[in-house]
This record gives C-alpha cells, structure tokens and sequence, in this order.
C-alpha cells in the first residue's frame, strides 16, 4: 500500500490558515494594483510553475567524510517515488522526478512508468552515472569516463548513456544529462587538448543515438573528483561541446559547480544568447559543490538568475524552453522538507521576478540611471510574494504550510517502520 498524505488532513490544516491567507493576499492584491499589476495573472503563473526532484534527493546525502543516513530512507527507485509524490501532494509544483541510473535501475521500466502514472508522477531528465564503477565492471572509471585514454572504458560509457536513453524513452523523458567527473589530480598528468577531444568523439556516439525530439544536456563542474583540471571544468568547454554537437545539445547550469564569485547570471544570459541554456540544478553554495538548499545562503543570486529567465519570457527569445530542477544534498534536514522548501524558494524568485517594471527597468537602462535600475529589482526582489505561493498551493490543492502539514502527517514515522535498513540509496556527494 503506498502512503500519502492524506487530503482530508491538508484541507485541515488549510482551514487553520486560510482566512488570514486570503486577508495578506488582498493586502498583496492592492499592493501590486497601484503598480497595474493584476495579482492574478501572477497567481496563474506561479500556479504553472514546475519544478523537478532529483530521485537521489530523497536520500540523506554525504560528504567525502561520512554519511549520517536518515529515519525510514527510501531504498530503491519505488520508495524514492513515494516520497516525491509526498512532496508534490503538498507542494504542487514537482510533477516531474529526475532518475539517476544504474542507481535507479530497475529490470522492468514499464513497470516504473506504472507506478509513476499511478502516483501522477512524470519523468523529467535522465542523468547518467559513469563516475563510478559498478560492482564487477569490466573496464574502470578511475581515469574517466568519456574521456579516458583507455578505448575500452570509453565505450562502456557511451554504452550506458545509450542505454539511458533507451530507458527515458520508456518512461517518457526527453531529455539526457550528462555531467562527468573526468579530470586529472596532477599537473601534466592529463593532455588537456587529446582529453577534451576523446570527450567529445565520445559525446558525438551520444547525441547520434537521440532521439529527434530529446536534448542532451552538458554540466559542467569546476572541480570534484578531480582536483587538478576537469575536462568540463566551466560554462566556456560546456558551450565549445553544446556548439560542437549540434541544436539538440545544450549547456546546464548547476549553481553549486562555479568558482566563487562567478556572475551566474551573466552566464545564463549568454547561454539565453546562443540558444544553448537547457536547464539547472538549483541549488546554493558557500565554498564549492557543498549543495546547501537552494536560496537558503543566496536568494538575490537566484532572483537575479530568474531575472535573466524572466526577461528572456518577456522577449519572447527563440529557442528558450529550460527545464528546472533541483540538485542539492541534504545531509541534515529530512530530504522530503529541504525538497517542499527549496521547489518554493526557486518558485519565489520566479514570481519575484514576474513583479520587475521591465518598461522602467529598460528606460533606466538606456538613461544609464544605474541607481534606479537597480532599486527597480531590489523593489521586486523585496516583495514578499508569501501570499501568492500560499494562494497558488490551495488553489491546487497542496498544503498552504507544506512542511507544518508534512509534520503534522506522521509520514516520516510510519515509513520508518516499513523501511527499517536505511543506507542503501546509492548517493554519497552530490
Ligand atoms: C554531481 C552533479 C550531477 C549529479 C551528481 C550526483 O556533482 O551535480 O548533476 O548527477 O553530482
Ligand atoms: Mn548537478
Ligand atoms: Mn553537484
């Protein structure tokens, strides 16, 4: 029997906060009219707004140190959806589950396409894994994947990429991320040039298998197993191999994989340009790819990120359709909580940055009044849009405090009891 949250409880709970919901969002409503923003079309929007789960978020994550696994963690593929569509009952914006395989592997994938479509759960992006090796792997990852000097290891990540695809078509996906942790520890021990282009003959096998209708999509990642060089290190090799392959390749932004400091929405921007921006991983970070929830150290960074998305809506761009998705590990929150939060804190920059006066925002510009283009973001990044997202989870029949309703469910206890060996989800650093 699967566990949910039980409606009647989230009507419940609704109940206890809805009146004063309806009176903040009015507040809101008035607020936003005296700029001629109609508080509807906004709530419209936020309502659209989706989100995906990586599966391998619904375990506790870890660090290179040590694992501390959580109460009732999901096991396998089939608990891991469980929880998302615990997630998404109170949430209502993260339909889609992102699979990571072999460690979501399963023998009979129609069967999980059942399961999901039971959960009203969809496939989003299938990440592949050859940054490890599997039990009695033939030819080893230790000195890459793609791009190992060794043909044989070679092929058996293109092979496993194909195969992934193979199994996203089954479960409906259209979309093939592919991040490697190729690199090098030493100076001198990898040629820059010969390792970039075995990489991309590799990737070449790749985007031939495609589908005409799917995307690959390429992360880039500074550093991390490698500590020395990456042979897709930043955005710039991300573009050279998106460019290289063809229209169906693109170039994914995870947050947490930039030298500090970097200008993340400048890059956006640019990959907006060029028609090359397939999608993100939210999440945030301090000092490397630590993965901390997303907008809990930087939500103007966010915000400014969704500017960038925002505008390119507003403009109308050619070719600009990202997937959003979150990638963060969770190492000492309950993963379903972090998920429901972060998914609404993304959502919040995005409706945050549906309140820029882009008229103005444009006339300041142009005026080079930096002062005022400024406050023109500040004035909608300082917006606190609560009421919206409140507004848009009942209307959808979520929870409108996801995580005081998830406590107030037990789920967390009662799984526990029927998943008594934790440990098992495959993820350590994310
Ligand atoms: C990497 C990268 C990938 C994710 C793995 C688990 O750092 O973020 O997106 O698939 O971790
Ligand atoms: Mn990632
Ligand atoms: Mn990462």
């Amino acid at each position: 029997m699967t566990l949910r949250i039980d409606k009647g409880l989230i009507a419940e709970q609704n109940d206890k906060l809805l009146a004063d919901v309806q009176q903040d969002y009015d507040a809101l409503g008035a607020k936003l009219a005296r700029q001629d923003i109609d508080i509807e079309a906004i709530t419209a929007q936020a309502e659209a707004f989706q989100i995906a789960v990586p599966s391998w978020g619904a375990g506790t994550g870890g660090t290179r140190f040590a694992r501390f696994p959580g109460q009732g963690e999901p096991r396998n593929i089939f608990e891991k959806l469980q929880d998302c569509a615990v997630i998404n009952d109170l949430s209502q914006c993260t339909e889609r589950v992102s699979p990571h395989f072999p460690w979501d592997k399963v023998d009979d994938f129609t069967e999980l396409k059942g399961v999901s479509d039971n959960l009203n759960l969809k496939w989003d992006s299938i990440n592949s894994n050859t940054f490890q090796d599997q039990p009695g792997q033939e030819h080893s990852y230790k000195y890459g994947s793609l791009s190992n000097t060794s043909q044989a290891s070679r092929e058996l990540a293109i092979e496993h990429n194909i195969d992934c695809i193979k199994w996203g078509q089954i479960l409906g996906s259209k979309v093939l991320t592919v991040w490697v942790g190729d690199g090098s520890n030493h100076p001198g021990q990898s040629h820059f040039q010969h390792a970039f282009e075995r990489y991309l003959e590799s990737m070449k096998k790749i985007y031939a298998a495609l589908p005409s209708d799917w995307e690959l999509h390429i992360e880039h990642k500074m550093f991390e197993p490698a500590f020395y060089s990456t042979v897709i290190q930043d955005w710039g090799s991300n573009i050279l191999a998106a460019m290289e392959l063809g229209e169906q390749a693109k170039s994914l932004v995870d947050l947490g994989h930039h030298a500090p400091n970097v200008n993340i929405e400048m890059i956006v921007s640019r990959l907006i340009q060029f028609k090359k921006l397939g999608g993100f991983h939210f999440n945030d970070s301090k000092y490397g790819d630590d993965d901390l929830d997303s907008g809990s150290l930087h939500p103007y960074q966010q915000f400014l990120i969704f500017n960038e998305l925002v505008d390119a809506e507003y403009r109308k761009q050619e070719g600009f359709k990202p997937n959003y998705m979150l990638d963060q590990s969770h190492n000492v929150t309950d993963p379903i909580e972090s998920l429901m939060n972060s998914a609404a804190s993304v959502q919040r920059s995005y409706v945050n940055a549906l309140l820029v006066n882009r008229v103005a925002l444009s006339e300041y510009q142009q005026n080079n009044d930096a002062l005022m283009a400024s406050n023109t973001l500040k004035n909608a990044f300082n917006t606190d849009v609560s009421p919206i997202l409140a507004m848009a989870r009942v209307r959808k029949g979520g929870a409108i405090d996801p995580i005081a309703t998830y406590r107030a469910s037990g789920y967390r206890a009662a799984v526990a009891e029927k998943r008594p060996n934790s440990g098992g989800s495959g993820s350590g650093i994310v």
